[in-house]
């Protein structure tokens, strides 16, 4: 195995589950985006998802003490603020593949919980904001944006956001400096980007929370593979959101957010100075219509 040393600590669920409900709150309208779905719509989906509930409830034959403890669950997991951690680690990936399973070019992956808008701004090649002893092995990645018609996307936006070494992203665990690993590229006019970075650690979503009391309760494991984060936009074309993995990490088998897909996968090579290199790029979909 060539992973890296996993973590000891882990940033408080409290401090982190914050963050992300407080930003879910200030940055997206949900609401706005659905008043105009019918009423058939919501009663098929409320529905349905309620009916597939009873019937593992007769299946199992829940009883009042489960129930009750999965009542005080839920109030905890908000109380927490891990609304957003809860859905995006055990649900967000089937919203996902549905989403993009039409596209001819990179289908992508999950957002999760700790994305920001607005990192600063790095021009075609540069380094991402980072402290001077930050730890893990440098990474120069560089890649080209195109079109599924295969033209080249100058001009495109590639924001990259990741953990640190020790697994923690800025804004959400504290002591971090701001946008710490957190850049926003341009490619230039051949549609070509290249970043500097360092190779993040696999990750152990917060364990300390009521996501974490359901993982230890049901005997799971809270790790998520290294990964890199990437919204990648071009106009007249869709965003792809999608994470970058690293091979020989044990848990590209199996992520507690079912997130990582083969074509995700980097090939890096280790240089003699020490430092990986790796050519990685996407394909946007052009929207239709
Ligand atoms: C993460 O870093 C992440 O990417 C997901 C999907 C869930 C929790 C933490
Ligand atoms: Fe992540």
């Amino acid at each position: 195995m060539t992973t890296t040393a996993h973590p000891t600590e882990t940033a408080s669920a409290a401090a982190s589950g914050a963050s992300a409900t407080e930003r879910f709150h200030t940055d997206k309208s949900p609401f706005e985006a659905v008043k105009d779905v019918p009423k058939e719509r919501v009663d098929t989906l409320a529905r349905e998802v309620l009916e597939a509930i009873y019937a593992t409830v007769r299946k199992h034959k829940v009883t009042y003490d489960e129930f009750n403890a999965l009542k005080a669950w839920l109030i905890s997991v908000g109380e927490d603020g891990e609304w957003p951690l809860f859905l995006d680690v055990w649900l967000e990936h089937v919203v996902e593949d549905v989403a993009t399973e039409h596209r001819e070019g990179n289908k992508g992956s999950i957002e999760g919980p700790y994305y920001v808008p607005d990192a600063p701004e790095q021009g075609a090649r540069g380094t991402i904001p980072m402290r001077e002893d930050e730890g893990g092995t440098p990474l120069v990645w560089s890649g080209q944006v195109t079109s599924t018609d295969g033209s080249a996307l100058g001009g495109a936006k590639v924001e990259l956001w990741h953990a640190d070494d020790d697994g923690f992203y800025s804004q959400f665990a504290p002591g971090i400096p701001e946008w710490n690993l957190r850049g926003s590229f341009t490619t230039d006019e051949e549609g070509r980007f290249e970043i500097t970075t360092v190779q993040p650690a696999p990750y152990q979503i917060p364990t300390d929370g009521s996501c974490g009391k359901l993982i230890a309760a049901a005997g799971w494991h809270a790790w998520r593979p290294a990964h890199l984060h990437v919204k990648v936009s071009a106009p007249g074309h869709e965003l792809l959101t999608a994470q970058l993995y690293f091979p020989g990490d044990e848990h590209n088998d199996d992520d507690i957010a079912s997130a990582v897909k083969p074509e995700l996968i980097l090939d890096p090579k280790q240089q003699d100075d020490g430092t990986a290199t790796v050519d990685y790029g996407f394909v946007l979909d052009p929207v239709k219509g």
